[in-house]
């Protein structure tokens, strides 16, 4: 019902921004019908026999060989396979089943560097392999209580060359997590789910289809037998169906168009563990700048320099702190990336626009595309035609497709220069002495997406759609948008090249066998399976899935690692303008292992209560399981009109996550927080308290790229054994102390949250709430206010008071919040730097412990603090010490002074 009403909205949507319709809405073209083959045919496959099995103290090596006549059942079966087992860590086994001749596809190194092979031997390892020969299956055993962690037997594998099947049996409706990305619940469903990965323009990112990104990992957590992880190591678009039925049990089944069975068993058994034990093989998050927690500002439709300015200002007016303007597509003259309007965001106006920020501490980001319009007169284009940077047609010429510019061309990010043509692009555009001088760049449209509907896209059916904008349509406002039309036409010389290019989009370069470069001559677009793309086809609205990369391989697989590319090239051209700063770099498309350079923020959401509480289980499953902490939804919904109220509750939201930026499409009214007096004073209330709690926000950040540890923490990970937390997605712990639990019914002031088996103490009130596994609710919960409790046992680095900008922030001194325990005793840490430099001088690693009457602070004390910021504490403030004071702060104590965190100092209460 839901989602049928929301099939519509995207419809209209899409048509007032002129974009081509949804599949859905197209008739089926019959040149690419699929031919399905019968579920009959994949129950007959023979499965594979193991021989030539050779066992060290650290590894198994065995042939798999087909073990009756292939099935073909979606494509040809690969007769000889390989299996390596490897123990390579205590807590990390890797199991890959993959073809002997080495010419199935595998992600480049360059992508996803593997993880270092410890050799941990078998003995001495969590995990234990066990496997049957034949028909070969194996299963993985948690060695401490014997808890079969995945278990293959009951099903053949599959191993063809359009098609792999793997399936493992499961506990009855177990705890499954992860596999974004995705819309649907952060406790993923157990009866006829399925997860389809193929990373794809989404707007109104629809619940059970595949969205921007890829991470095809899952967290399984039994309670106190400990969480697990699993990855599959593939970019290959696929189907995860996790199901069960009356004969079979329960089951996942993973079923890839392609690539190997490259698995990676992480042994947990804390549910942290495993966040870091993923992230010892994708990737650690890099550390971020400190004003990146800032609040920040977008829009698509502010349109012109003026009014960009206008919104800055209006925010200091409203006395609503703002950290970083960001400017759309609006800025681009004709949508060229690295252009600018000469009428309406001219080069000198824009240089004073980014000047005036710098000068009020405040910071500037602007969007690129992929999408290289591919015309003669642009210099990008030229300049990137002559270095050889875009993927290819047969005949030579480069790739065509179509963006927001009209025809563009696609970089080819693995061609050897692309990376030096785009750094030398950002290097002339975002010239600080020149051009416009950003301190963070978002890219967009990676995934990526393709106004052309199919392949087949020419000139009669960009007109059957709308032809594509080279000036987004704009609302009627009434004001005039000095020296340019509002219906602005593809110029005749871009249109002739369509014709031109219609040739087939098909290039091949050089080919050698056994170089894991993907199998020739496979069915590019229409591989008999089909993995349920919600945009219809694998080359439907993206990337032709035949285009040769420049190393060989095909966008058939390494489609859904586009995105991933062109954020990392983006993350060095960034580097390479500022070397010693970290650069801020915001993609939507992604792919495992992404983190470990860039961010992500969830795409096309709607002004929806549905997609307030969905931004809460996409952050819970990226941050904690896909190793990318800076992330969050755009706040007060994307497409269609917010409203002051749901406008407030997410303003309040967004505060308590990590990436918190206010964002709306260019149809959509104006949003911003100023906008109206209920929706500012909630926007004031939650950014002074996000601001307070900046540094325990840093600090956790700081563990999170050292450890793994995730700085926003679903229930489970602290409550491991209470079975109550484990589908809990509408609270979350934001660092590891501080529970939120907002408002989540529409325009309502009720919320029924829980509270687990500890202390806790209201944030704004500091009253002792004794948790008691149960369900709490408020009524009255006005639209300035968000229910935040902190764990009691937490000790909390806070600013005595909230400043403008984070530049101002550092500045004031720090309050440290003590929140003892049921056994009166708390910890907690601040991690201090100059927040924003690669290279760190001296860094301050603090330790704070209380144990009921001694507070304690000791460890690292490097950081000096430059330009007035403080290292100072000013006061410290001791919640609940006296006891019966359960409703109310009379057992406050607070000690002032002045301590530098400059060395070790203690305190007694
Ligand atoms: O087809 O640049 O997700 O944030 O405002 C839409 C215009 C293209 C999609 C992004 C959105 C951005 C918009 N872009």
């Amino acid at each position: 019902m839901f989602v049928g009403h929301v099939g519509v909205l995207v419809a209209l949507c899409r048509l007032a921004q002129g974009l081509p319709s949804p599949r859905w809405e197209v008739p089926p073209d019959p040149h690419v019908a699929k031919i399905f083959a019968s579920p009959q045919a994949i129950a007959n496959c023979p499965g594979y026999a193991a021989s030539n099995v050779v066992t060290t103290d650290n590894s198994i090596t065995a042939d798999l060989t087909l073990a009756g006549t292939a099935c073909n059942a979606y494509s040809d079966d690969i007769h000889d396979l390989k299996l390596l087992v490897e123990y390579q860590t205590d807590d990390r086994l890797h199991v890959h089943v993959y073809d002997a001749g080495l010419n199935v596809f595998q992600v480049q190194e360059e992508i996803l560097p593997r993880p270092k092979n410890e050799g941990a031997k078998s003995s001495s390892a969590q995990l234990e392999f066990d496997f049957v020969e034949k028909p070969f299956s194996f299963s993985v055993k948690r060695k401490e209580n014997g808890e079969v962690l995945f278990d293959t037997t009951g099903t053949q594998i599959v191993f063809e060359t359009q098609y792999v099947r793997l399936r493992t049996k499961l506990p009855l409706d177990p705890n499954v997590y992860g596999l974004g990305e995705h819309s649907d619940p952060f406790r993923l469903p157990t009866f006829n789910y399925t997860r389809t990965m193929w990373n794809s323009e989404s707007p109104f990112i629809p619940t059970n289809d595949n969205l921007y990104g890829s991470h095809p990992v899952y967290f399984e957590h039994r309670g106190d037998k400990g969480t697990h992880g699993v990855f599959l190591l593939s970019s290959s678009g696929m189907q995860i169906n996790i199901n069960r039925s009356d004969t079979d049990g329960q089951w996942l089944e993973y079923n890839t168009i392609g690539g190997t069975l490259d698995l990676y068993f992480l042994a947990g058994k804390k549910a942290a563990d495993v966040s870091r034990q993923y992230a010892d093989v994708v990737g650690y998050s890099p550390m971020y700048p400190y004003w990146a927690f800032g609040f920040q500002q977008c829009k698509y439709g502010y349109w012109d320099v003026n009014m960009v300015a206008e919104v800055v200002a209006n925010y200091s007016t409203a006395d609503i702190p703002l950290e970083v303007m960001w400017t759309d597509i609006d800025h681009m003259n004709l949508r060229q990336d690295f252009t600018l309007d000469p009428e309406r965001f001219p080069l000198a106006k824009m240089r004073e626009l980014v000047t005036t920020l710098h000068q009020r501490d405040q910071r500037y980001v602007l969007i690129l595309d992929p999408g290289i319009h591919r015309v003669g007169n642009y210099s990008t284009y030229v300049r990137g035609h002559e270095k050889e940077v875009f993927l290819k047609n047969e005949d030579g010429s480069d790739s065509w497709a179509v963006q927001w510019a009209g025809i563009v061309s696609w970089p080819d990010w693995f061609a050897p220069n692309t990376q030096s043509w785009w750094t030398d692009e950002f290097n002339r555009f975002f010239n600080a002495d020149t051009g416009v001088d950003i301190d963070g760049v978002w890219v967009d449209m990676n995934e990526a997406s393709n106004f052309c509907h199919t392949p087949k896209c020419d000139e009669n059916e960009l007109e059957g759609n709308p032809p594509p904008p080279t000036n987004s349509p704009r609302p009627n406002t009434g004001r005039p948008i000095p020296g340019f039309p509002g219906d602005f036409q593809p110029t005749p010389s871009s249109r002739n090249s369509i014709k031109a290019r219609n040739s087939k989009p098909l290039s091949s370069r050089q080919f050698a066998n056994g170089t894991k470069k993907g199998l020739q001559n496979r069915d590019w677009f229409n591989p008999k399976y089909n993995i349920n793309n919600h945009r219809g086809n694998l080359s439907d609205f993206t990337i032709y899935t035949n285009y040769t990369n420049y190393d060989g391989t095909r966008q058939y697989d390494t489609h859904n690692f586009y995105g991933h590319m062109m954020a990392h090239t983006t993350h060095s051209s960034m580097l390479s303008r500022r070397p010693t700063k970290r650069p801020l770099v915001v993609t939507r498309s992604t792919f495992a292992g992404t983190g470990r350079k860039v961010t992500h923020w969830f795409g096309d959401n709607a002004s929806i209560w549905d997609h307030y509480r969905a931004s809460i289980r996409q952050m819970l499953s990226f941050v904690s399981m896909h190793q990318m902490p800076l992330v969050g939804s755009d706040v007060c919904g994307f497409n269609q009109d917010t409203d002051e109220y749901l406008c407030a509750r997410w303003a309040m939201l967004g505060a308590f996550q990590p990436f918190y930026r206010n964002h709306a499409e260019i149809s959509a009214i104006f949003q911003e927080f100023y906008r109206w007096d209920l929706t500012a004073a909630a926007a004031r209330k939650a950014i002074a308290a996000r601001y307070q709690l900046m540094d325990y926000a840093y600090t956790a950040l700081y563990r999170q790229t050292t450890t793994g540890a995730p700085m926003i923490n679903p229930l489970f990970f602290l409550y491991p054994g209470d079975p109550a937390t484990f589908a809990i997605q509408h609270q979350w712990f934001y660092g590891d102390a501080l529970l939120v639990s907002p408002v989540t019914t529409d325009y309502s002031d009720t919320v029924t949250f829980y509270l687990p088996d500890a202390t806790f103490y209201d944030f704004w009130t500091h009253a002792r709430i004794e948790g008691q596994a149960q369900n709490v609710t408020r009524t009255n919960v006005s639209y300035t206010d968000i229910p935040l409790h902190i764990r009691g046992g937490a000790i909390l680095p806070m600013r005595v008071e909230s400043a403008n900008t984070t530049t101002a922030l550092r500045k004031k001194d720090f309050s440290i919040l003590v929140a003892p325990g049921r056994d009166g005793m708390a910890q907690g840490s601040l991690y201090l730097d100059d927040g924003e430099s690669i290279e760190q001088g001296g860094v301050s690693d603090v330790q704070f412990s209380f144990d009921g009457t001694k507070f304690e602070a000791k460890g690292e004390f490097g950081y000096e603090g430059k330009n007035g910021e403080s290292v100072t504490v000013s006061e410290i403030v001791f919640l609940g010490l006296k006891s019966g004071s359960y409703n109310g702060t009379a057992g406050q104590v607070v000690k002032k002074g002045a301590w530098k965190l400059t060395g070790g100092f203690t305190v007694e209460v």
